[in-house]
């Protein structure tokens, strides 16, 4: 399965992995052959550009972490922003309702009939009880096609080959399921060589006789980009729920798997990937990545070296709390992380009862600007506040933008908080906090951040290693 862009994605890594220390040319070079290389798997242009941009960025702007090459770690981002394209997780099919109904629609000869037959098994596999209804009138033995297929699957197929209206046909299909006790029903319809207006009228109808769950679109992988305008344009008309890539099996060279989702923002949901009616899978956006990439023991290994930095440094700051020697430095390294992990609100609408926190009792400007406070002390200030004078505190107030309050209020609190720490049974309570919940007085409810210092880790890609060693 798209063999070229695998190949090609080698030879980038190649040239990388051997490279003890990436620039920012090496890197920008690397993400030049990787646009070339997704733009010849024919994926959409911008789709392409907007990747390499993202990668760049996240590839630049993170920490190196200390057991693995700098190669290695852009081979993990790679991989992370190619699941992300693809839809980050997996698309699960809406099957509530009695019968729940999936519509399937798409060009002539993608594999909608075929498709069919495939769902109805693999839903009956997962404990469904499936019935097939044969919406194609227009095409010569197109019902006795989707009747074999339902013979063959022990499968019922509903269809009239008297009544000239699809909507009709897919309505009474619909009722007939709903009396019998089905609880899925699978329509099958017409394809055209090329959307137009009869077709997308005649699906519309159908859409409003039987209400479905899903309206997916059924595509040939191997058309690539016109695959992806194609359904952009079913979409447009009829408000897509999915898709289903089919012939991933053949020589499709990846553009459709790896643009559809980005340019139409519905999901891939199932994968067919051959003949046989067993040929449809799952599709896991991660899988397909690593498939693509045939990196996963380097990705693997990369976010073993990330988790063992945060519990080192997790650990780290869990000796300091135990000799009360945690520090303003300490303080910013965990505010920069809880930015690195997506903002406080996000941070905060993970916990119960944080979406009460976000909703008022967090000034989050404020937080910003505490933030900007510890900012403007030198290191020797925030690992020891004791020193901070008058002048000192004044020079802090200018240099944040904040009043000299709010800096004499800032250093209480951090006084106050460390105070609090010393007296017994609250360490105890700090240091399981810090594993898994809020960690100081004063300060909103944080979570497990899995150590701190995004701005100690180390420097960025950009950096060679010695200035990087010098810094540490
Ligand atoms: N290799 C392979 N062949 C497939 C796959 N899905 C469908 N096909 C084949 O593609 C051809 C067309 O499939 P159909 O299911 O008849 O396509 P359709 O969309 O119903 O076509 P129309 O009804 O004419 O619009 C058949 O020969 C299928 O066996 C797949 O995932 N892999
Ligand atoms: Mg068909």
């Amino acid at each position: 399965m798209f063999d070229a862009l695998s190949d090609k994605f080698h030879d980038v890594f190649r040239k990388l992995r051997g490279q003890a220390v990436i620039s920012e040319s090496n890197v920008t070079e690397a993400l030049k052959d990787i646009r070339l290389a997704l733009l010849e798997a024919d994926v959409n242009y911008d789709v392409a550009k907007e990747f390499v941009e993202s990668v760049k960025a996240e590839a630049l702007g993170q920490s190196v972490l200390k057991s693995v090459t700098p190669g290695q770690q852009i081979i993990k981002i790679v991989n992370d922003k190619l699941t992300e394209l693809m839809g980050h997780s997996v698309s699960k099919f809406d099957l509530s309702g009695s019968p729940s109904v999936i519509l399937l629609v798409g060009l002539h000869g993608s594999g909608k009939t075929t498709t069919a037959a495939k769902l109805a098994l693999y839903l009956k596999k997962n404990g469904r009880k499936v019935m097939l209804a044969a919406g194609d009138i227009y095409r010569p033995a197109a019902i006795d096609q989707l009747e074999i297929l339902g013979k063959e699957i022990s499968v019922p197929v509903f269809a009239d080959r008297l009544m000239p209206r699809v909507d009709m046909i897919a309505g009474e299909a619909k009722n007939k399921a709903k009396l019998e006790g089905f609880d899925t029903l699978i329509i099958d319809t017409a394809g055209r060589f090329q959307i137009d207006e009869e077709m997308v009228q005649e699906l519309i109808s159908v859409s409003h006789a039987v209400l479905p769950n899903e309206i997916i679109f059924v595509s040939d992988s191997a058309l690539g980009q016109e695959a992806v305008s194609v359904s952009q344009s079913f979409h447009n008309a009829l408000g897509l729920t999915g898709i289903i890539l089919t012939k991933l099996d053949g020589d499709a060279r990846g553009g459709a798997a790896l643009s559809i989702k980005k340019v139409t923002s519905c999901p891939i949901k199932m994968i067919g990937v051959g003949e046989k009616l067993e040929d449809l899978e799952v599709f896991h956006p991660d899988r397909m990545a690593s498939r693509i990439l045939g990196m996963g023991d380097v990705v693997s290994l990369v976010e073993k070296a990330a988790e063992e930095i945060d519990a080192e440094e997790t650990e780290k700051l869990q000796r300091k709390l135990k000799a009360n020697q945690f520090d303003l430095n300490d303080l910013l390294g965990q505010m920069k992380q809880m930015k690195k992990l997506g903002g406080m609100e996000k941070i905060l609408g993970m916990f119960p009862g944080g979406k009460a926190l976000s909703s008022g009792n967090v000034d989050f400007k404020e937080f910003a600007k505490v933030e900007a406070m510890i900012c403007s002390m030198t290191p020797k200030e925030r690992e020891n506040p004791d020193i901070i004078d008058f002048s000192r505190r004044k020079r802090i107030a200018r240099g944040s933008a904040a009043t000299l309050e709010k800096v004499n209020g800032l250093l209480n609190q951090f006084a106050m908080m460390k105070k609090v720490m010393k007296k017994p049974g609250i360490l105890g309570n700090a240091m399981s906090a810090m594993g898994g919940g809020g960690m100081m007085g004063g300060m909103p409810q944080m979570p497990r951040m899995g150590g701190f210092g995004g701005g100690q880790r180390g420097s960025n890609f950009t950096k060679p290693k010695e200035k990087r060693k010098k810094r540490r």
